[in-house]
């Protein structure tokens, strides 16, 4: 079937619109009139959802008139599209980051207002579209909004999942996955492009076919076909400079109504093979870091990649005619391996589709695509079973083995000694022939990125230090960031008037000037300012905190969070055990000054990682005894909050005092909240991993709290496979810990619950939270002496927040623009 083209002549000297009126007069009128022609309901009886939909309408026809004429100037100035492949867009909640993007906030809320609609509750409302895990999908998200902003074309390519990321409850302290439904009430900020659709096929055979002129082609089969169809949703940039596309792709039957089959009698049948079709994007995978390994999983991947590269190329051959020039005029990042199948997929499509021989359709190929890993987990490298390839992707894995075997040559070439060969083979031997899809990526990649300094260095040193020999100048580093809109700006618009006061709004547009707010932060008047802000963000997450999980805390307290997903080298463990520790000696020395804590935590655990989801259980369980303890005194409560998403994220983060990003070194490839804390002013406690190296040195090692073990150090041990038993031993603190947590103190009801946990620790300690146990807990003992004197703890917080500006998003795409893409931006 294939892609309707447009009408030719295409239109490229469309009048630009008039920009609409955005006072709250016109607001309210347009919003009366959705809500009555759109929506259908009369003010009398609309509820909230439907004055969020017609409040959402609204703003989106004045991002329309934008998002064509940014669409109208790419094609006019033929610039170089940015095509962002991702398995995950975990965007959260948009109506907020429109409305304050385009400027109009107190417009709108004016509006509203008129009709004694309150904005807040309608943006509390919005579903958090979830349609991600964790730091890879929220990273896809920021990037999005920030290639709009800096005037990147660009599109984002993904899955419009049914369901995103499942719902966390608790049941007696346990984690209850249930089904997340975020189109539940529709989703008016999609456009569905019914005649934006393409054939997909799985399994079948591959015929060599000989052309009219001798050559030969090679034709894939399927056995099975069903449509991608494309939903569209605007990405406002700040101040709407650009609207790009996130075009996400649903799974449909080639014939809805599968008539033939019906007609024939097979009734189940007919649905059968629509229910399999449709099944594809059903729901994301919950894991992020043990790949499921299921066939549908790599369905997953191919559907959305096929689709993507089919969109590609019709659109580049529809402005240019011609296959030569993609590699000026189209760029492409797999984020991760995930749509690593696109580099067999695009060679398909060169050679058998577009009819281009090998060695230009890899010349194109590499010159398209570049790579970023985000992790180095070895379980997390995907590999996919050859066999289930070659059943389901026939020619992919042809063309796979076709790239293997060309490396393979280069390599002897080169001087590879054979043993060196299998390891960079695209095909892992080792117990069942696998493809690899990391190799996969590198190879037909011009360019491979590390996310931090530190993981780019090991990215060279590990999984990819064979290939990093052979291709010395592929793999190089684009550290993270974060958007400032969205984790500055909206979340906090108390500090972000605030920092306005002191040294002008000008920081808006330019996020480097943050650091004119360094030489203020000794300034006792700003001090007690920005700790008033602090407090207001505190008072708002104390309610929330009795709301969501009946528990009283004071805002008094230093407030210590730790969010992001539960795993067991982000290390929640170790935090715990340090509660543990201080309720010891809280109860040991009543008559020491203790400072009061808050310990917030948050998070999904994978619903298949039992380790995690008994963390979920002992920090539950800890929380119960510390918190109902009356010899705490209140001194120390425990918190878990379910159902962490974006949303609750932009709650707690402007609230923080302190921020834990305590990763067991090596092991966290950037991590992305330990910026967004710190550019809210919270002090961070850490290991030297990820981006918090970066960090500590922009922040100055002075405004960072910085203990534990090195990568290095890591690795040394784990090598000398060193048993942590004398350690353990020799720590009177942690013994105590181990001991009561194993022997049942926090589990009446199951006193084994924790044992194997705790085995664990003496065991192998994989995560070295007994060897980084001692360093942690002096690190928290000297957050605690910087929060006895205040003056000095705010000027510290003050200066992360001056200082963080080099982490924003904004800075990250213009290194990939400029290095990786060769896109335009300003
Ligand atoms: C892996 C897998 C394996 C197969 C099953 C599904 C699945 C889903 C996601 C992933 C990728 C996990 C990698 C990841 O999220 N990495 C995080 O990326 C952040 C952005 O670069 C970074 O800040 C975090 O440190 C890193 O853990």
């Amino acid at each position: 079937m294939g892609c309707d083209m447009p009408q030719k002549p295409i239109v490229y000297d469309a009048p630009t619109p008039q920009p609409r009126a955005n006072d709250a007069e016109t607001l309210r009128n347009e919003i009366l009139e959705k809500l009555t022609y759109a929506v259908g309901k009369d003010p009398i009886v609309a509820r909230r959802t439907d004055w969020l939909t017609a409040t959402i309408l609204t703003i989106r026809d004045r991002i329309i008139d934008q998002w064509m004429e940014s669409t109208r100037d790419t094609w006019r100035t033929s610039q170089k599209r940015v095509y962002y492949l991702s398995l995950e867009f975990l965007i959260g909640r948009l109506m907020r980051d429109a409305v304050s993007n385009l400027g109009m906030m107190e417009q709108v809320r004016e509006a509203l207002g008129s009709f004694n609609v309150d904005l807040d509750e309608l943006i509390e409302r919005e579903p958090d579209a979830a349609l991600g895990n964790g730091g890879l999908g929220r990273l896809a998200a920021c990037f999005l909004e920030s290639m709009s902003s800096i005037k990147v074309p660009a599109y984002g390519y993904g899955i419009r999942y049914v369901h995103g990321l499942f719902r966390q409850e608790m049941s007696d302290g346990w984690q209850v996955e249930l089904p997340e439904d975020w189109l539940a009430h529709g989703n008016p900020w999609e456009f569905e492009r019914r005649e934006s659709a393409y054939e997909i096929g799985f399994g079948g055979s591959v015929e060599p076919v000989t052309q009219p002129d001798g050559s030969v082609r090679q034709v894939w089969h399927p056995a099975e076909h069903l449509n991608a169809v494309a939903f569209d949703t605007p990405v406002v940039g700040w101040r709407g400079a650009r609207v790009n596309t996130l075009r996400l792709w649903s799974a449909q039957p080639i014939d809805p109504l599968l008539l033939d089959r019906f007609n024939s009698g097979d009734h189940i049948g007919a649905l059968e093979e629509s229910a399999k079709a449709v099944s594809i994007t059903r729901v994301l995978y919950p894991a992020d870091s043990t790949p499921a390994g299921q066939e549908l999983r790599l369905r997953q991947e191919f559907f959305f990649s096929s689709a993507s590269l089919q969109d590609i190329v019709r659109r580049h051959l529809q402005q240019y005619g011609d296959l030569g020039s993609l590699p000026d005029k189209v760029a492409i990042q797999l984020n991760d391996t995930h749509p690593a199948i696109s580099i067999a997929e695009m060679m398909r499509i060169l050679m058998d589709v577009q009819g281009l021989a090998w060695n230009e359709a890899w010349k194109l190929t590499k010159g398209i695509f570049s790579y970023t890993n985000h992790t180095l987990l070895p379980e997390a490298l995907e590999t996919w079973p050859v066999a289930l390839l070659e059943r389901l992707l026939p020619r992919q894995m042809q063309i796979a083995y076709a790239i293997n075997a060309m490396v393979l040559e280069e390599a002897r070439e080169k001087g590879l000694e054979d043993s060196r060969i299998a390891a960079i083979s695209l095909i892992d031997e080792n117990g069942g022939r696998r493809l690899r899809m990391g190799q996969l990526a590198f190879v037909g990649s011009h360019s491979i990125n590390g996310v931090s300094a530190l993981h780019t260095e090991l990215m060279k040193q590990t999984v990819f230090a064979d290939l990093h020999k052979l291709y010395p100048d592929r793999i190089n580093n684009k550290t993270n960031g974060v958007t400032p809109r969205r984790w500055l700006m909206q979340c906090n618009p108390a500090l972000t008037r605030l920092i306005s006061e002191r040294i002008g709004p000008d920081f808006r547009d330019d996020i480097e000037q943050l650091i004119k707010l360094d030489a203020h932060a000794e300034d006792k008047s700003l001090q007690d300012q920005f700790a008033g802000v602090k407090r207001g963000n505190k008072e708002r997450l104390a309610a929330l905190i009795k709301e969501r999980a009946g528990i009283s805390v004071s805002p008094d307290a230093l407030f210590d969070i730790q969010i992001k997903r539960i795993h067991e080298y982000k290390r929640q463990l170790l935090n715990i055990m340090e509660a543990v520790a201080q309720y010891n000696m809280i109860r040991a020395h009543p008559e020491k000054r203790w400072v009061p804590r808050v310990k917030v935590f948050a998070g999904k655990a994978a619903p298949s990682y039992w380790n995690a989801k008994l963390i979920i259980k002992l920090i539950n369980d800890v929380a119960k005894v510390i918190n109902n303890d009356p010899a705490v005194r209140g001194l120390l409560k425990v918190v878990f909050l379910p159902n962490y998403n974006v949303s609750l994220a932009e709650t707690i983060i402007p609230a923080a005092d302190l921020s834990e990003q305590i990763s067991t070194a090596g092991m966290e490839a950037s991590g992305t909240g330990n910026m967004k804390f710190a550019l809210n002013g919270a002090l961070t406690i850490g290991t030297m991993d990820g981006a918090n190296v970066e960090m500590r040195e922009r922040l100055g090692p002075e405004n960072i709290v910085i203990f534990g073990m090195t990568a290095d150090e890591v690795d040394d041990v784990r090598a000398q496979n060193r048993a942590p038993r004398e350690m353990i031993e020799a720590s009177p603190t942690l013994r105590e810990v181990i001991e009561a947590i194993g022997s049942g103190v926090f589990s009446p009801d199951d006193r084994a619950r924790y044992r194997s946990l705790m085995d664990g620790l003496y065991d192998h300690d994989w995560f070295m939270v007994a060897r980084d146990f001692d360093a942690y807990c002096a690190a928290q003992r000297k957050v605690d002496t910087l929060w006895s004197d205040r003056t000095v703890w705010n000027a510290m917080a003050i200066r992360n927040t001056a200082r963080m500006a080099w982490f924003s998003s904004d800075r990250t795409i213009r290194e990939y623009a400029d290095d990786i893409w060769g896109a335009p931006h300003i």
